[in-house]
């Protein structure tokens, strides 16, 4: 059944260019985009999307960076699409990352990671509320 997830190309991947090959590499996977739509965040805006992440070492890092320059934020569809995502995006670190994953290809580091995908339904959920109004979703 298709189901949606919420994805980002992080700053990193945006700062270096890699937009459009992550964007094909989504497409080519056979997902479609929903939505999308490109902008910077703020700190507080970051804090609030991680807030499950607020008792970890790297939050505040985690936080600076992602409000550090411009991402893109997109909605996604397809079968089984949370777990098919966090298969295409590959390990967090992508040293651990397996060949032909976008983590393989465009990340950096274990922070500069190029990518984030819903790890699960309930947090699809939630991301997609929180980027995304309902009427930007038909
Ligand atoms: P993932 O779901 O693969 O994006 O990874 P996590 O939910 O575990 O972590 C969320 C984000 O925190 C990662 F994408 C990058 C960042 N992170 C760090 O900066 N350092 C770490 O040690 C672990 C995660």
């Amino acid at each position: 059944m298709a189901q949606r997830t919420f994805s980002i190309v992080k700053p990193d991947a945006v700062r270096k260019g890699y937009t459009g090959a992550v964007l094909a590499e989504i497409e080519k996977a056979g997902f479609k985009i929903v939505s999308i739509k490109k902008q910077s965040i703020s700190k507080p805006q970051a804090e609030g999307f991680y807030h499950v992440h607020n008792e970890r070492p790297f939050f505040a890092d985690l936080c600076s960076f992602m409000s550090s320059g411009p991402l893109v934020l997109m909605v996604l569809e397809k079968d089984n699409a949370i777990a098919d995502l966090r298969k295409l995006m590959g390990a967090t670190n992508p040293a651990n990352a397996e060949e032909g994953t976008i983590r393989k290809k465009f990340a950096g580091s274990i922070q500069e990671n190029a990518i984030h995908g819903s790890d699960a339904e309930d947090t699809a959920a939630f991301e997609i509320g929180y980027w995304f109004a309902g009427h930007e979703l038909v």
